[in-house]
């Protein structure tokens, strides 16, 4: 992001030596006899100067900046905001645009305790009644209609989780979020979704400063960054197509494959795959297959649809629903020790945060061929097919 701003700088600089040394550069011998009205006409010029009043410098219109939340399609995803550090005027106004299929928000939280930024939270009647995705996180500070919000740098301003679709018919798509700054400062916001791994800030300059990029060359920088990302997601996404395979007990295969691709050793860790990997993959009957996840999946067998969804919404009077977390896709699900097609499984969330750990295993005995899904991730496309053979 800092390169946005090098070139102007470093430009200015260079001027500022170049000019330097041309003041200095031979100076032209006069000769000067002082005499008293010489004297004279030197104190006038220099109290001229001191006395004379600054000129003024006329603040620049506001002006309304566009950044962007996310990039990436379905399951291909950048989860970082473009661009991460944003440099704006005092009275300017900051339009962030949704543009991805993951869930996000931008939030300004100084002054809010971390505890109270969770992502799940229990029921109103107690966890004994479920857990649902805490309102803070889910709903915009600013609600349709309402002006927009001035941010001056303490208290929550947040987007709500972003969506594409129209939350209700006749309720526009929370796909934008707006605020104007008027202080200058540097004011950091994040997604309440992903944490300190999506971080961004807003670097107000004073209303008159000069050195603030314009739209043309935010969105110049924003292009290249976003596409050098989504090309190294595409050459994971290849690289990481095989399932890795060892010996199992009495001649089987254990097949390992990845639900996701969140690797720093092979791409930004900005970049992440919501996908199977490999996403259809052909094992002999006995043979077990492993699933590894480094991000907050589910592997989900489910033979009677429609499948679960991962959060049901749940209507209140006067205020916004309770969303509430589905414990079907929450809760494991294991009813036999080898796969059966007319029952439900369901890994509930493998990954870092899991307390079922990281990977989750099946073994397949009866041939056909098997859909799966995360039950998270699905409507994004995060889908797979197991083909089980006969021996
Ligand atoms: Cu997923």
């Amino acid at each position: 992001m800092k390169r946005i701003f090098s070139y102007p700088y470093r430009a200015l600089v260079i001027g500022a030596i170049v000019l330097g040394a041309c003041a200095r550069a031979t100076p032209t011998p006069v000769t000067v006899e002082v005499t008293k009205e010489v004297q004279t006409e030197v104190t006038r010029i220099v109290e001229m100067e001191v006395t004379a009043p600054a000129p003024v410098v006329e603040p620049e219109a506001p002006r309304e900046l566009t950044a962007l939340v996310g990039a990436g399609l379905e399951t291909t995803t950048i989860n970082a905001f473009f661009p991460e550090s944003l440099h704006i005027r005092a009275g300017d106004t900051v339009i962030w645009k949704y543009n991805s299929d993951e869930l996000h928000t931008v939030s300004f939280v100084s002054g809010i305790p971390a505890e109270d930024l969770l992502f799940a939270v229990p029921m109103p009647g107690g966890p004994e009644e479920g857990f649902m995705v805490n309102p803070m996180l889910a709903f915009p500070t600013r609600f349709p209609g309402a002006p927009v919000e001035v941010y001056s740098g303490d208290g929550f301003a947040s987007s709500g989780f972003f969506s594409k679709e129209p939350p209700a018919p006749d309720v526009p798509p929370n796909d934008t979020f707006t605020l104007t700054f008027d202080t200058p400062g540097v004011y950091k916001y994040l997604c309440l979704v992903h944490e300190e791994f999506m971080p961004g800030s807003v670097v107000v300059e004073s209303a008159t400063a000069t050195d603030v990029p314009s739209q043309e060359e935010i969105d110049g920088q924003v292009e290249a960054e976003i596409d050098s990302l989504l090309a190294g997601i595409e050459a994971a996404k290849e690289a990481g197509g095989a399932a890795r395979t060892e010996l199992g007990p009495n001649d089987t295969t254990l097949w390992h494959v990845k639900a996701g691709i969140l690797d720093i050793t092979t791409v930004d860790p900005r970049g992440e795959a919501l996908e199977f990997l490999p996403k259809d993959l052909t094992i002999q009957a006995g043979d077990t297959v492993v699933w590894g996840s480094t991000g907050f999946h589910t592997i989900t067998f489910d033979p009677a649809p429609p499948p679960p969804e991962f959060v049901i919404p749940v209507p209140q009077e006067g205020g916004p629903p309770l969303l509430t977390l589905n414990p079907e896709v929450g809760v494991p699900a294991r009813p036999s020790a080898v796969y059966d097609p007319a029952q439900y499984f369901n890994s509930a969330d493998i990954g870092p945060f899991s307390l079922g750990g990281a990977s989750w295993a099946l073994t397949f005995e009866e041939p056909g061929t098997f859909d799966y899904f995360c039950a998270v991730h699905r409507e994004q496309g995060m889908k797979g097919t197991i083909t089980v053979e006969a021996p």
